[in-house]
């Protein structure tokens, strides 16, 4: 076996991207802080250690990573701290709490989906990710942010855009982006969206709506005043990455999860109460937001005996913690009966993701339409399952077949 150290002075993010969970699994063993030179930070791939800093009341404020940052600019609720993290919570939380969701989620996601069920059911085979998961995942928070009048093709260009941006998270030894050029297609992604967004946004100001976008324009502002585009745009775009891209991983990995265990699959048809169960445990199996949660230690500290210096920025790899054989019985395979724990899906603390409730409907909903329609689903055995990510992991391709 290698030495761990040079494991971690040699690995690359195009092998994580590839397959992070053997890097991670080494890590969680025999180095659970460990500083990774490819990315310039500490990464901390256990679940006690991540859950302890994500909770930590003190000492470990957010931030971003410099890849995220150069992605984002400034001004993201991720990195917000204190009163200014309480206002943008305060901004987008509305629309998230599940009484607002459950008003609302049915509408915005079933008719949708049946659609697009209805144009490929007559096939027999369908590339699902592309087909359905990605499709319904967009649109959902499309409609609900304003942006009803944005394609499918084109809010999940963006968010593939902005995610390849995020986490082009390479440093070479002097700490500069390994791949400038890599943020090219974030910086074409944002200028499309404030070219669209922009106009909409004049309107709104002077015709309120009850889309998201337009309450983030004027709730809790003084009469007369709306929020400024600066503090807008910035998480918009946390918007059109994390929320657009991931509840259509959630799916995508549930769907391959289950055609792992046919057994449970057959379970998960002939009784769909099951559903959210699985989505859970497809999103504890393989986290969508694997790695892209960053804290600041703001002083020096020891953490899993590793002294880190005031200033660092780590990395909690949520993906790794929701793999830790300490806590998970063969934590690598899909279990739709292993007992639940609570896991780092959506990371913990004051950060703990604000759209968990609508996230787990606009999944649950998707796959609900889609295993009622089609029960005898199957993966194309004769493709493989691509799955590919670091900061953000779900499959590629999914090929299924059905019976028609
Ligand atoms: C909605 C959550 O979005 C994100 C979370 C973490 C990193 C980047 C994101 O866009």
């Amino acid at each position: 076996m290698s030495d761990i150290n040079e494991l971690i002075s040699g690995i690359t993010i195009a092998e994580l991207e590839r397959d992070p969970h053997p890097f991670y699994e080494r890590l969680r063993a025999e180095a659970p802080v460990a500083f990774v030179p490819a990315l310039g930070m500490y990464i901390v791939s256990t679940r006690e250690l991540c859950l302890e800093i994500s909770r930590a009341a003190e000492g470990w404020p957010a931030v971003i990573s410099a890849a995220g940052g150069r992605t984002f600019g400034p001004g993201a609720l991720l990195s917000a701290n204190g009163d200014a993290h309480r206002k943008l919570r305060g901004m987008v939380e509305p629309h998230l709490q599940p009484s607002a969701v459950d008003r609302y989620v049915d509408d915005l996601v079933r008719p949708f989906a049946r659609k697009l069920i209805a144009g490929f059911e007559n096939d027999g085979a369908a590339e699902i990710i592309s087909a359905y998961c990605e499709p319904v995942s967009v649109r959902a928070l499309g409609d609900l942010l304003g942006l009803d009048d944005v394609s499918h093709d084109t809010l999940r260009d963006w968010f593939h855009k902005l995610s390849v941006s995020f986490t082009n998270a390479a440093v070479d030894d002097t700490g500069e982006f390994a791949n400038p050029d890599g943020f090219i297609p974030g910086d074409e992604a944002k200028a499309q969206i404030i070219a669209h967004v922009d106009p909409k946004i004049d309107r709104w100001i002077e015709h309120p709506d009850r889309s998201a976008i337009s309450h983030w324009l004027h709730d809790g502002m003084p009469e007369g005043q709306t929020r400024s585009r600066e503090e807008i745009y910035p998480n918009l775009y946390v918007f059109l990455l994390g929320a657009m891209q991931e509840p259509g991983h959630a799916m995508g990995t549930t769907l391959a999860g289950l055609f792992s265990r046919p057994d449970q699959l057959e379970r998960v048809i002939d009784d769909p109460t099951l559903i959210p169960r699985a989505a859970a445990e497809g999103m504890r199996w393989v986290a969508p937001i694997w790695s892209a949660v960053v804290k600041v230690a703001e002083q020096e500290v020891t953490v899993g005996g590793v002294t880190i210096p005031a200033g660092s920025p780590v990395m909690l790899s949520y993906g790794s913690a929701n793999r830790d054989e300490n806590a998970y019985d063969a934590p690598t395979a899909f279990d739709l009966d292993r007992p639940v724990i609570p896991n780092l899906t959506f990371g913990g603390g004051m950060h703990a993701c604000a759209g968990t409730y609508f996230a787990t409907s606009v999944v649950r909903i998707a796959l609900e339409e889609l295993l009622e329609v089609l029960p005898n689903i199957e993966r194309d055995t004769s493709r493989e399952v691509s799955f590919w990510g670091w900061g953000f992991r779900g499959p590629t391709e999914l090929h299924t077949t059905w019976e028609v």
